[in-house]
C-alpha cells in the first residue's frame, strides 16, 4: 500500500538536514528538491524513495563535506496512525501506578524522617510508566521451560521496584518500612539492586553506572551462546531489558561496547534510556539534545532507534502545523530549554516555545496555560510507551533502543519537578505530600498524611486483581532471582594424577593450566559447561591450539577461509564455537564471565567460566565488575595470567602485576590463590569445581598465573588440605642446623625461597622450612573470624585460626618472599609467632632481564638469603655480623637503586 506524501513528508519531515544554506539559492534549492522528491514518493513510494535518498547520501559522503547527521526530526518515530491499540485498562493501570508512585516516594521520605540513609524519588517519578507498561504487558517471567526476561533496572529507581512488590504481595509494609535499613529487626531492603543482600528479589546490579548496561549487552549475547551450544531447552528465547539513565550514558561503559549487538544481530535486547535530560548536578546535555545525540550514536552504530519524545495531545498539534515550524521549534531548542519549560507555568512555554514564531501561537490558542503545561512527554505516555515496546519486541535482526522523553521527579511539583536539586531530594513537607496526593488521587486522609501512610488496596480490589492477573499471564514476578541447584558431574582429583606427578620439562603454572583445562574439556561430566573467555591473548598464554580443538564462537560462523588454515591452530571461527573471544575489551571479558558464572541463577544452567587474562588488566583496570561479580553471586575462574612484578619482565611497568592478589583479596566472595606449582593449581581447581558446582557455594575464584618455566614437583603427601586453607610447609629445612628460619613463597617466586634455603643451610648454618603460601587471604579471613568471636566472648576458650594453629610450635624467625606487594603477605602478620618479615615488589616496575629485577625489587635468591639473616639477627638468633658477610658473599651492593614509593 503506498503512504500518502503527507503521511510521509506532512507529519514526519524526513532525516534532518543539519547543513545550513549559506549562497542565498537555498530557497529555490529547497523547492526543487521537494518537488523531486514528493514526485519521486507519488510514483516510487516510500521505500525505493528511500533507497533513492540512501544512495544520493552515500554519494555525498564520498565528498569532503558533512552529510546530514543520522538524526530525524525531533518528534516521535512512531507515528500515530501506525500505534497499535493499547491492550490494557488504563484507568485501573494509572490508579496501580499512582499507588506504586506514593509508596515509592512514601518510603524514601519516611526513611529520611527519621534517619539518614537517603533514597532518590525523582528517578522512579520520571520513569513510573516506563516500568508499568512493561509489568503489565511485556516483562515475561521464568516458567519451566521459559527462563523469564532478563530485566536490568535503573538502580535508583529500586523503590517502585520494591512499591510494586509491596502491591503484589511480594513485601510487607515492615520491609517498606525499613527502605535502606537492613540491619534493622524483621529485615529491610537494600538500597539498590543487590542480589548478594536480596538473593531471592534481585538479578542483576546495576547501580554503578554503566555496568548494568555493558552487563545486559554480553547477557544477551551469551543467551545466544548458549543456544548455540545446545545448552538450553526453552520454548522460546528471553529478551534482555535494560533501563538506563540518560547521565549514565555518559560512562564507557554504557556504549563502549554497543556495536557488539549489532554486529551480532542481537534482536534479543531492548534498552530503555530514561531521557529525563537530568543527572545528578544539573542538565546532561544543556547546550544540546541528549536524546538527538544518542540516536545519532546508536543508529551509526547498527541499532534500531525509537524514539518517544511526544505525548498523544502534541500529535494533534503537530498534525495541524503545515509550516514545517513547529519542527524547527522543536529542533532549535535545546535541553536547557525544555528544562526549563517544566519548571516554568505554561504562560512560559506558550511564550517561549510556541511564541518564537507567531504562526505556532494559533496551534495552542484552544488551550488554557494550564493545559499547555500539562501537555506529555512521550515516557509518561502509556500509549506511546506500549507502541515502542510492541515495536521493539517484534523488530528482527537488530538490537533496539527507546529514547523516552521524560520529566526528572514528575509529579513532585514544587518539591522538585524538573529542578536541578531533584536527584537529590528525600524529603517532602506536609503541603508537597498533599499536593502529591491530590495529583495522583491517592484516598488517603488528611489527619494521617503527615505520617506518610504506606497504602495498600485489598487483595479482593480492582485494581489487585488486575496486577496480579497480568503478572500470572505473564509468567510470573519480575526481578525474582530463581535458583534451582543444578549438580554437575564435576571430576574428582585422581582424574588429573597425571598432573599431581613431577613435570618431566620445566614449565610455567600459565602452561600447566593449559594442561588442566584440555584435561577438563575431555572431562564427559562437564565439558559441555566450561566457557573459556579470551580477550586477544590466547597466543600470549599458548592456548591458541583450543582454537582448532574447541573453536571460537562466532554467530556467523567463517564467512572466509582463515590465512592459517594450513596449520594445527588456525583461527577457527564456528556457530557453535566454545571459547569467547572477545577482543581486546576487558570490561565485555567480565561481562561475559558474569553472564557465564550466574547462568546457574538466570537460566537454571550452570557454566563454568574460565576467564583468562593479563592479570594487569584485571581488578586494576575493571575492579568495579569484579565487585559486581560478588554482588551477582557469580561462580568461576579468573586466571591472571602474566602476574608477578618481576615475572613478566620485559613489559615494563605498565604491564607487571604486583597487586591483583590484594585488590581480588578486597571481594567478599572471591577466593585469590597464588599458586606456585601445577599440582597445587590442580588441587585448587578441583575444589573449586566441587564447591561451586556440587555443594553450590556462591563464591569465585581468582588464580595468579606466572610465565617462568621452573621444575613442577609432585605434590607431597596429604598437602591437599594446607593447599586449600592457604598455608602447608612444602620443603623442610636441613635437620641438623641450630639456627631455624622459615620462608614462606609462592608463585613464581617459590624458586627463590626454595634455593635460598639450600645457601642458607650450606653456607650460613641456617635450617630453613620453605612454606607454601597459596592464599594470604583465605589465612587472614579465617583468623579474623577467630579474632572478633574471641574479642566478643572474652571468658569462653579462645579459637584458634588454621594459621596460628599450624604454626604454634614453629620457632625462630619468619620471613616471606613475593612477586607482589609487601601487603599481600603481611596480611597475615599478626598471626605469625615472633612476627614477619617480609620481602615484596613495590614500586613501579622496569622492562629489564628477571634476574635484574628481582636483584632490583629485593625477592632474588640472594635477598631472600639475606632478608632470612637479618630477620634472625633482629631476633638475636644470629649475630649482624653474619648478615653483613651475606651482603659481600653474595654480591649485593647495599647501596643499589631502589624502587621508589612515597
Ligand atoms: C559509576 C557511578 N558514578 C557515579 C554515581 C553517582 N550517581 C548516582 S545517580 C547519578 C546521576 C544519574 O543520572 P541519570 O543516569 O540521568 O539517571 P536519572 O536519575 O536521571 O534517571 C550519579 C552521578 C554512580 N551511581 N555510579
Ligand atoms: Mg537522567
Amino acid at each position: 500500500m503506498k503512504a500518502s506524501k503527507k503521511e510521509i513528508y506532512g507529519s514526519r519531515g524526513g532525516i534532518t538536514s543539519t547543513a545550513t544554506n549559506g549562497n542565498g539559492h537555498g530557497d529555490k534549492l529547497d523547492e526543487s528538491l521537494q518537488s523531486v522528491f514528493e514526485l519521486a514518493l507519488e510514483s516510487h513510494g516510500p521505500e525505493r524513495t528511500a533507497q533513492l535518498l540512501e544512495k544520493l547520501a552515500g554519494q555525498l559522503r564520498t565528498t569532503p563535506r558533512p552529510v546530514a547527521g543520522q538524526t530525524t526530526p525531533y518528534i516521535n518515530t512512531i507515528r500515530p496512525e501506525e500505534q497499535p491499540q493499547y491492550p490494557g485498562d488504563r484507568d485501573i493501570e494509572r490508579r496501580i501506578k499512582s499507588i506504586i508512585r506514593w509508596n515509592a516516594m512514601a518510603m524514601v521520605v519516611k526513611a529520611n524522617s527519621n534517619t539518614n540513609v537517603g533514597g532518590h524519588i525523582a528517578s522512579f517519578a520520571s520513569s513510573a510508566t516506563l516500568y508499568e507498561v512493561a509489568q503489565n504487558h511485556f516483562f515475561r517471567g521464568r516458567t519451566d521451560d521459559f527462563p523469564g526476561d532478563q530485566v536490568y533496572f535503573q538502580g535508583h529507581a529500586a523503590p517502585g521496584m520494591y512499591a510494586r512488590a509491596f502491591m503484589e504481595g511480594r513485601l510487607d509494609e515492615q520491609h517498606l518500612q525499613n527502605f535502606r535499613q537492613e540491619l534493622a529487626g524483621g529485615g529491610g531492603l537494600s538500597s539498590y539492586p543487590h542480589p548478594y543482600l536480596m538473593p531471592d528479589f534481585w538479578q542483576f546490579p546495576t547501580v554503578s553506572m554503566g555496568l548494568g548496561p555493558i552487563m545486559s549487552l554480553y547477557q544477551a549475547r551469551f543467551n545466544r551462546y548458549l543456544q548455540a551450544r545446545g545448552l538450553t531447552n526453552w520454548k522460546e528465547e528471553p529478551k534482555v531489558w535494560a533501563f538506563l539513565g540518560d547521565g549514565e550514558s555518559d560512562e564507557p561503559e554504557s556504549l563502549g561496547a554497543i556495536t557488539l549487538a549489532a554486529r551480532e544481530n542481537l534482536d534479543n535486547i531492548i534498552w530503555v534510556v530514561n531521557c529525563n535530560l537530568q543527572r545528578l548536578d544539573g542538565p546532561v546535555r544543556g547546550n544540546g539534545k541528549i536524546i538527538q545525540e544518542l540516536e545519532g550514536l546508536f543508529r551509526g552504530a547498527g541499532w534500531n532507534v525509537i524514539k518517544v519524545i511526544w505525548g498523544t495531545e502534541w500529535d494533534e498539534i503537530i498534525r495541524r502545523d503545515k509550516s514545517g515550524l513547529l519542527l524547527k521549534r522543536m529542533d532549535e531548542c535545546v535541553d536547557g530549554d525544555y528544562q526549563k519549560y517544566i519548571v516554568e507555568p505554561g504562560s512560559y512555554t506558550r511564550k517561549h516555545f510556541f511564541g518564537k514564531y507567531p504562526q505556532l501561537l494559533e496551534l495552542v490558542n484552544h488551550l488554557s496555560d494550564e493545559q499547555i503545561s500539562k501537555l506529555l512527554r512521550g515516557g509518561h505516555d502509556v500509549r506511546k510507551m506500549y507502541s515502542a515496546y510492541k515495536a521493539a519486541t517484534d523488530h528482527k535482526g537488530q538490537p533496539t533502543v527507546i529514547l523516552a522523553k521524560t520529566v526528572k521527579g514528575y509529579g513532585l511539583g514544587e518539591a522538585g519537578e524538573g529542578k536541578n536539586i531533584s536527584h537529590q531530594q528525600k524529603k517532602m513537607n506536609e503541603k508537597e505530600l498533599r499536593e502529591f496526593r491530590k495529583r495522583f488521587n491517592i484516598p488517603i486522609n488528611d489527619d494521617v498524611i503527615a505520617d506518610m501512610p504506606f497504602f495498600r488496596p485489598p487483595p479482593d480490589s480492582i485494581e489487585s486483581k488486575y496486577l496480579l492477573d497480568r503478572r500470572k499471564k505473564l509468567g510470573g514476578f519480575i526481578p525474582a532471582r530463581i535458583v534451582k541447584p543444578v549438580t554437575l558431574d564435576v571430576p574428582k582429583l585422581d582424574y588429573f594424577t597425571e598432573l599431581l606427578k613431577a613435570g618431566k620439562t620445566e614449565v610455567s603454572t600459565t602452561t600447566a593450566f593449559g594442561g588442566l583445562l584440555r584435561l577438563l574439556l575431555r572431562h564427559k561430566g562437564i565439558s559441555k559447561c566450561l566457557v573459556p573467555i579470551i580477550p586477544d591473548e590466547a597466543r600470549t598464554f599458548g592456548l591458541d591450539v583450543l582454537f582448532r580443538e574447541i573453536g571460537i564462537y562466532s554467530a556467523k560462523g567463517q564467512l572466509y577461509e582463515p590465512v592459517d588454515r594450513n596449520i594445527l591452530s588456525f583461527y577457527n571461527e564456528t556457530k557453535d564455537g566454545q571459547i569467547l573471544e572477545e577482543g581486546i575489551t576487558e570490561a565485555g571479558s567480565m561481562a561475559s564471565f558474569i553472564a557465564s558464572g550466574t547462568s546457574y541463577a538466570s537460566h537454571g544452567t550452570p557454566t563454568i567460566p574460565f576467564y583468562i587474562y593479563y592479570s594487569m588488566f584485571g581488578p586494576q583496570r575493571v575492579g568495579d565488575l569484579f565487585w559486581l561479580a560478588g554482588d551477582i553471586r557469580a561462580k568461576g575462574f579468573l586466571l591472571g595470567a602474566t602476574s608477578g612484578r618481576t615475572s613478566l619482565n620485559g613489559e615494563g611497568l605498565q604491564h607487571q602485576d604486583g597487586h591483583s592478589l590484594l585488590l581480588t583479596s578486597t571481594v567478599p566472595t572471591c577466593l585469590p590463590y597464588d599458586p606456585a606449582f601445577g599440582f597445587e593449581l590442580t588441587v585448587i581447581v578441583a575444589d573449586g569445581l566441587r564447591r561451586m558446582y556440587v555443594e553450590h557455594e556462591e563464591i569465585f575464584y581468582y588464580l595468579a598465573l606466572y610465565n617462568e618455566n621452573h621444575p613442577m614437583p609432585a605434590m607431597p603427601g596429604g598437602a591437599e588440605e594446607g593447599i586449600l586453607k592457604g598455608l602447608y610447609k612444602f620443603k623442610p629445612g636441613a635437620e641438623d642446623k641450630k639456627v631455624k628460619a622459615h620462608i614462606l613463597g609462592s608463585g613464581s617466586i617459590m624458586q627463590s625461597a626454595l634455593k635460598a634455603q639450600e645457601i642458607l643451610a650450606e653456607k650460613y648454618g641456617v635450617s630453613a622450612d620453605v612454606w607454601s603460601a597459596t592464599s594470604y587471604k583465605l589465612l587472614r579471613s579465617d583468623a579474623i573470624r577467630c579474632q572478633r568471636w574471641n574479642m566478643l566472648h572474652p571468658t569462653l576458650p579462645a579459637k584458634k585460626s588454621y594459621v596460628e594453629t599450624l604454626l604454634a610450635k614453629e620457632t625462630g624467625a619468619f620471613v616471606a618472599v613475593s612477586d607482589n606487594i609487601r601487603t599481600v603477605p603481611d596480611q597475615i602478620a599478626p598471626w605469625i609467632p615472633g612476627g614477619l618479615f617480609t620481602l615484596g615488589t613495590d614500586g613501579f616496575g622496569r622492562s629489564d632481564t628477571r634476574e635484574r629485577l628481582r636483584r632490583f625489587f629485593g625477592v632474588d635468591v640472594e635477598s631472600t638469603v639475606i632478608g632470612t639473616l637479618y630477620a634472625l639477627a633482629e631476633k638475636k638468633l644470629i649475630d649482624r655480623k653474619v648478615v653483613a658477610q651475606a651482603i659481600k658473599d653474595l654480591g649485593v651492593d647495599p647501596d643499589m637503586a631502589q624502587p621508589e614509593i612515597v
